[in-house]
């Protein structure tokens, strides 16, 4: 076995809310595996690998790569970590990504964090993020948010029917939000 399910913890949250900066905090605080989908996506176009430009293609148009591709992509790389404890960053997106993620790997999470943010702050984030990601103008934003509120939200509400989503107020500073973080991945929890 991969890793114990005990451990599963899964972030999600809109575009910008601000899940891979937090994720590096807790990687900080609390030993955790940083996984974040988009970033592997964008790792895999760089490799040149044949899914490349299909993959590149839809995180200009904001849509959810199929999870065939994403999934094996996370098993990868929790199998390469040598690590128990993940928090992966951005996933699941849509049900068929839930449902494909615990099918292949029979994991659940342990709990999700939604961080809650007005797309104005989002917005306002992306577009002054300047790193040169293809998917931070204005005309992808806002399919992101789109397919965020369509696609996302839904699976929020799955787990929120099984009371595991913890829900952190994201449109304060970064330490503001991190001390909210911290409560939740503090052992008691
Ligand atoms: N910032 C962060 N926190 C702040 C705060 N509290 N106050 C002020 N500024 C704050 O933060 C964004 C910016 O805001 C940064 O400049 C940061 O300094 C600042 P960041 O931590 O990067 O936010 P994050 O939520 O990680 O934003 P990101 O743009 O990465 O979210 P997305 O969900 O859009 O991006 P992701 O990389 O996950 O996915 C990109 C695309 O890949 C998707 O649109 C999709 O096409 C594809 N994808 C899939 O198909 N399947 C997947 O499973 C995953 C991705
Ligand atoms: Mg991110």
């Amino acid at each position: 076995q991969i890793c114990s399910n005990k451990w599963q913890k899964l972030r999600t949250g809109g575009p910008g809310s601000g899940k891979g900066t937090q994720c590096a905090n807790i990687v900080k605080y609390f030993g955790f595996t940083h996984l974040s989908a988009g970033d592997l996506l964008r790792a895999e176009i760089k490799s040149g690998s044949e899914n490349g430009t299909m993959i590149q293609n839809m995180i200009k148009e904001g849509k959810i790569v199929p999870s065939e591709v994403t999934v094996k992509l996370l098993q990868h790389a929790m199998q390469e970590s040598g690590n128990n404890k993940f928090l992966i960053d951005g996933f699941p997106r849509n049900e068929e990504n839930r449902a494909a993620f615990e099918k292949v790997t029979g994991i659940e999470p342990e709990f999700v964090l939604f961080f809650n943010c007005s797309e104005e702050e989002m917005e306002k984030r992306l577009l002054s993020r300047n790193e040169g990601r293809v998917d931070d103008n204005i005309e992808t934003i806002r399919k992101r948010f789109k397919v965020f509120v369509e696609s996302s939200i839904p699976v929020i509400e799955y787990y929120d029917a099984k009371s595991k989503v913890r829900k952190i107020d994201a449109g304060k500073s970064i330490d503001e939000v991190f001390e909210e973080v911290k409560k939740i991945f503090t052992p008691a929890n």
